[in-house]
């Protein structure tokens, strides 16, 4: 007999955790606040928690840029917070959905300022997407990617002297550069972070731009008229809904199937199969569109 997953009839509640409760006193919600919290959402009738990103982070993109993705930011509070917070909720019959952002990860992130400071062509920079620029001296972007954020989708690097050299791609912020899914260590480090929190025993986690993170490997030009944030189904987009992201989430579900218990997957968007539209979900509503492929 088949069981019920209880993420599908769950009441899941948002938390932006820099407003919602602040515990300490310091003009910023935290991870303790949350927890002193608990009980006003179990009245609420709340099933689940979905926590919105608390990594060591910037700020650039409300936390939507991660510099680790392995701590929480001191704002937020400590791992210990964390956990004391997943052991409440547990406790009170609340389960504790978080955010993975694996499209992008902060300019501040290890990796990107290894990336940064290597020659171009190196190991350190085939985490990312960078390029060399097309034109005279590579002064025009790589293509016309736009980003979602407004302004090219490329930013080009300087060296301490001044001198121009690559370009890096970012869908959003200048601040977020996108990892490189074609390359394995950009997987395998991905799948030791969901183990990371697994372990520590979070019950779900909500994609960010879900139907990202694979782009067409000759990153051609979109339309003149193509809206780079077009997301109703009718466009395609050479880094949005590519066949590749089915195999990363195909690997994801057999690492969390290791853990016990049903856990769950929240995509951020819909992205497009062979078949149609893959559920599409919003914190208010979650529906199933069936529209035919094109
Ligand atoms: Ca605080």
């Amino acid at each position: 007999m088949l069981q019920a997953h209880w993420w599908r009839d769950a009441a899941i509640y948002q938390i932006y955790v820099r407003s919602f409760a602040d515990s300490n006193g310091d003009g910023e919600g935290d991870l303790a606040g949350i927890r002193e919290r608990l009980p006003h959402l179990v009245e609420l009738g709340v099933d689940a928690l979905w926590l919105t990103p608390f990594y060591v982070s910037p700020l650039a993109d409300g936390g939507y840029d991660v510099a680790d993705y392995r701590d929480v930011d001191p704002r937020f509070g400590t791992l210990k917070d964390f956990d004391a917070l997943l052991l409440a909720a547990h406790d009170l019959g609340v389960r504790v959905i978080i955010d993975v952002v694996p499209n992008h990860s902060s300019s501040a992130h290890r990796w990107f300022r290894e990336a940064v400071a290597a020659e171009p062509g190196g190991p350190e920079r085939a985490r990312y997407l960078f390029r060399d620029g097309r034109g005279p001296d590579g002064e025009q972007p790589p293509n016309n990617w736009k980003s979602i954020f407004g302004g090219p989708a490329w930013t080009r690097l300087k060296r301490p002297d001044g001198t121009p050299e690559q370009w890096y791609l970012h869908l959003f912020d200048p601040e977020q550069p996108d990892f490189d899914w074609t390359n394995p260590q950009v997987h395998a480090e991905f799948d030791d972070v969901l183990r990371f929190w697994l372990d520590r025993g979070v019950d779900g986690f909500r994609i960010d731009v879900a139907h990202g993170m694979v782009k067409d490997p000759d990153l051609p030009d979109i339309a003149d008229d193509a809206r780079a944030d077009l997301l109703d189904g009718s466009t395609t987009l050479p880094y949005f809904d590519q066949d590749g992201v089915h195999g990363i989430y195909r690997r994801w579900a057999a690492i969390a199937a290791e853990y016990p218990g049903d856990r769950a997957w929240w995509p951020r968007r819909g992205w497009r199969t062979p078949t149609g539209w893959r559920a599409t979900c919003v914190p208010t509503s979650c529906t199933r569109r069936s529209t035919s492929s094109t």
